[in-house]
């Protein structure tokens, strides 16, 4: 079933867990490939989600700052194309959001271990804040704050659990948000982490 948060943000409980299995079989030669790194943030220090990227674009942080590069720095060469099983869900999500032209050319892969957190932040390295954002939830539960249109709104708690996708649009794509520390326990698929797909239209 779905839920709306906000004029345009709507979560699809359970919408991918039926392809969770591909979805990860996929997932497993892309990081054959480009494997999960901790990415550095400007001074220096890595974060604590693991991440990496598929599809045309993928987003980097480093000393230098965020942005999308056709390239994986560790390889030198392109990101992965993206799997049909990513876009396919990806673009199946967004219509249910009522984004019928979502054409996701970037996919951010976050990789949770336990005790792992996002601090609030926004979204902001995209070209056209007017496509959305669809996020996948895969493995272990996490906590989600979903914050305002300034930092200093008070951030609302949601459970995330395996399966679960949110579409971010509209007056919500600029919503600040983070994840809670990862806490400890074991999902039959993927064991002691947590894996985020997030689907963007970023060129
Ligand atoms: C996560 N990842 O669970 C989240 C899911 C990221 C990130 O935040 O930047 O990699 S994406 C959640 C999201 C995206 C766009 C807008 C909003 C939330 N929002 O307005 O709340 O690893
Ligand atoms: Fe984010």
């Amino acid at each position: 079933w779905s839920e709306w948060l906000g004029s345009g943000t709507v979560l699809l409980h359970g919408f991918a867990t039926t392809d969770a299995a591909a979805i990860l079989a996929d997932l497993a030669r892309i990081i054959e490939t480009s494997p999960f790194r901790h990415m550095v943030i400007v001074d220096g220090r890595p974060m604590s989600v693991a991440m990496t990227n598929c599809g045309a674009l993928g987003w980097l942080s480093d000393t230098a700052g965020y942005r999308y590069s056709s390239f994986d720095p560790q390889s030198s060469h392109r990101w992965p194309p993206m799997p049909d099983s990513f876009s396919n869900l990806a673009r199946a999500a967004a219509i249910q959001a009522g984004f019928s032209s979502f054409t996701p050319d970037a996919c951010l892969i976050n990789r949770y271990a336990v005790g792992a957190r996002m601090s609030l932040h926004q979204d902001k390295d995209e070209r056209d804040f007017r496509a959305p954002i669809v996020s996948v939830s895969l493995g272990l539960p996490a906590v989600f704050l979903l914050g305002g249109a300034k930092r200093t709104e008070r951030a609302q708690r949601l459970a995330l659990i395996h399966g679960d996708v949110l579409v971010w649009g509209g007056q919500d794509r600029l919503r600040y948000h983070g994840v809670q520390p990862l806490k400890a326990g074991c999902h039959p698929l993927l064991g002691d982490a947590r894996i985020n797909l997030t689907f963007r239209q970023a060129g």
